[in-house]
C-alpha cells in the first residue's frame, strides 16, 4: 500500500497515473495548497521543500518526494515502465529529466506570469512563451520519429510529460503544427490508467 500526498496539479497527477498503471493499491491524501497545508510540520517532515507529490511506501516505510524520483522508485519497485539497464533506460531517463528540468518549470513560469494579477509582466511572458514554444518543438522533433519519448516503449518519461503537455493549447501553444505531439497525446490518453490517474484527487 502506498500513501500518496497530492493535489489537483500536473506534478501530482504523474504519480497517480503511475500508480494506476502499475496496479498498486494506494490511499490518496489530498493536500490543500490554497490553505498552505504543505507547510504543516507533518508534511515538511516528509518533504522539507513543501511541495506535492510525496509518497510513503507502507511496505518498508520509505518516503519519497520529487515526482521524478517517485516515478523511478515505483518503476524499480514494480519492474514496470522503466527498463532495468542499457540504452532503453538511458533514453527513458533522458526524457524524464527533460520533463523535470524543462517542460514543467518553463510551463509553470509561463502560467505564473500570464496569470499575475499586478503590473503586466511583458518581458517574462514573452520569454517563457518563446521557451515553451521551443520545448514543444523539441518534443515534436522526437515524437515525429518514435511513438514514445523513450523510443518504442511507453515509460515513466511519457507518464511525466503527459499531464503538462496536454496543457500546451491552454497556455497558447499552437498545437496544429505539432502533429507528432498531438498523436502522442491521443495515444497516451487512450490508456485507461491515464484516464483514471489524471482525475486524482477526485
Ligand atoms: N519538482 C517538484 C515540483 C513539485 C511542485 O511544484 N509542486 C507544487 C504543485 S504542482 C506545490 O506543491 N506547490 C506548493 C508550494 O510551492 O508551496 C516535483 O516534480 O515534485
Amino acid at each position: 500500500m502506498i500513501d500518496l500526498y497530492t493535489a489537483k496539479t500536473p506534478n501530482g497527477r504523474k504519480v497517480s497515473i503511475m500508480l494506476d498503471e502499475c496496479g498498486l493499491p494506494y490511499e490518496v491524501h489530498s493536500i490543500d495548497l490554497g490553505q498552505n497545508e504543505q507547510f504543516k510540520p507533518e508534511f515538511l517532515a516528509m518533504n522539507p521543500n513543501n511541495k506535492i507529490p510525496v509518497i510513503k511506501d507502507r511496505d518498508n516505510g520509505q518516503v519519497v518526494f520529487e515526482s521524478g524520483a517517485i516515478l523511478i522508485y515505483l518503476g524499480e519497485k514494480t519492474g514496470k515502465f522503466l527498463s532495468p539497464s542499457g540504452p532503453a533506460r538511458a533514453a527513458q531517463l533522458e526524457w524524464l529529466f527533460f520533463q523535470m528540468a524543462s517542460i514543467g518549470p518553463m510551463m509553470g513560469q509561463l502560467f505564473h506570469f500570464r496569470n499575475y494579477q499586478g503590473e503586466p509582466q511583458v518581458y517574462a511572458v514573452e520569454r517563457f512563451t518563446n521557451e515553451v514554444a521551443r520545448i514543444f518543438n523539441v518534443l515534436e522533433s522526437r515524437l515525429s520519429q518514435v511513438p514514445y519519448l523513450g523510443g518504442d516503449d511507453y515509460s515513466i518519461a511519457d507518464i511525466a510529460a503527459f499531464p503538462w503537455t496536454k496543457l500546451g493549447g491552454f497556455l497558447g501553444v499552437d498545437m496544429d503544427g505539432l502533429k507528432g505531439v498531438s498523436a502522442w497525446l491521443e495515444r497516451v490518453y487512450a490508456r485507461p490508467a491515464v484516464q483514471s490517474g489524471i482525475n486524482v484527487p477526485a
